[in-house]
């Protein structure tokens, strides 16, 4: 089915400390985003980026808040939630190129006030689920999730004017195989289903999939799909800040593209964490482009 998608890139970088992850939008736009989508007859708008706004010295780089770089991810995510609701309020498909995966935060701002049971597959070897008091690092980008569920640092869950923008029970976390401690107490507590690359390797992502799509199909009115590209195992997805061994092969991976094709549940998606600095000749960035172009519907016969 044809489809008007709006393509919007985030070149943020700070919600984690590895430069390069800014450049993400340009890799995937160059390894050819839009002509892909085209040439399965969909109509592509390309917005450009959003405008990060650079930290003002010292201050802003202040661990002591266990929250690097605050107010400037605080402020892209207001400005990416307007983007996107916008977006939406035109009835087009928002697609959103990053950065690193603080910029869910603002994503998912700007699409669930859209909806009243927004469900999320969350594809990454991370859960996200972390706040200030649990992360190891002050990273941003390992806490977009658990602001999204209205948990953490008030300026990141009251993005959009609203929290919180997702219900534990509408979360599909997929791919996880590294959770520090406070995620994996959050995830007990919420009852938030994961799918751990234990499951993968036990039951196939076929299974894995079958049970993700009916899980979510009934209970919601729409679906985002955020896609850390290091849910990927680190030798089909080199160019990401934070690799983790063992993860979802490429075909795995083409594979649940082309199931959640297939269920036409997703409703707006996020592919976050190339970074070109850390890849191999834009192969993150060309993977990226083939999932999407498995999401949006490309079949190989
Ligand atoms: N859980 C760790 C590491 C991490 C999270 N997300 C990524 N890495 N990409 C943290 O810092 O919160
Ligand atoms: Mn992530
Ligand atoms: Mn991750």
């Amino acid at each position: 089915m044809k489809k008007e998608i709006t393509i919007i890139g985030v070149p943020m970088d700070l919600g984690q400390t590895r430069r390069g992850v800014d450049m993400g939008p340009s890799a995937i736009r160059y390894a050819g985003i839009v002509e892909r989508l085209e040439d399965i007859q969909h109509e592509v708008q390309d917005f450009g980026d959003i405008h990060i706004g650079r930290p003002d010295g010292f201050q802003a780089q202040d661990p002591t808040h266990n929250l690097k770089n605050l107010k400037e991810v605080a402020e892209a995510s207001e400005k990416l939630a307007d983007a996107v609701s916008s977006v939406i309020a035109k009835e087009r498909f928002p697609l959103v190129l990053g950065g690193d995966h603080s910029i869910a935060i603002g994503s998912l701002a700007g699409i669930a006030k859209h909806y009243s049971n927004l469900g999320v597959i969350w594809y990454d070897a991370h859960g996200d689920l972390n706040t200030a008091e649990t992360s190891p690092s002050g990273n941003i980008h390992g806490m977009p999730l658990a602001a999204s569920l209205g948990i953490g640092h008030e300026s990141l869950t009251s993005i959009g004017g609203y929290m919180p923008k997702v219900k534990p029970e509408n979360i599909v976390i997929i791919g996880a195989r590294s959770l520090d401690e406070g995620e994996r107490e959050l995830i007990k507590e919420k009852g938030i289903k994961v799918y751990t690359m234990h499951e993968i390797d036990r039951v196939g992502m076929t299974a894995v999939m079958e049970e993700t799509i009916a899980y979510l199909k009934d209970k919601t009115d729409g679906v985002h799909l955020s896609l850390d590209l290091d849910g990927l195992d680190p030798m089909d997805a080199p160019g990401v800040g934070t690799p983790v061994l063992g993860g979802i092969s490429y075909r795995e991976s083409h594979l649940a593209m082309e199931m959640l094709a297939e269920s036409q549940m997703i409703t707006s998606a996020e592919f976050v964490e190339v970074n070109p600095i850390l890849d191999e000749r834009n192969k993150t960035a060309t993977v990226a482009v083939a999932l999407m172009g498995s999401l949006f519907g490309e079949k190989l016969l």
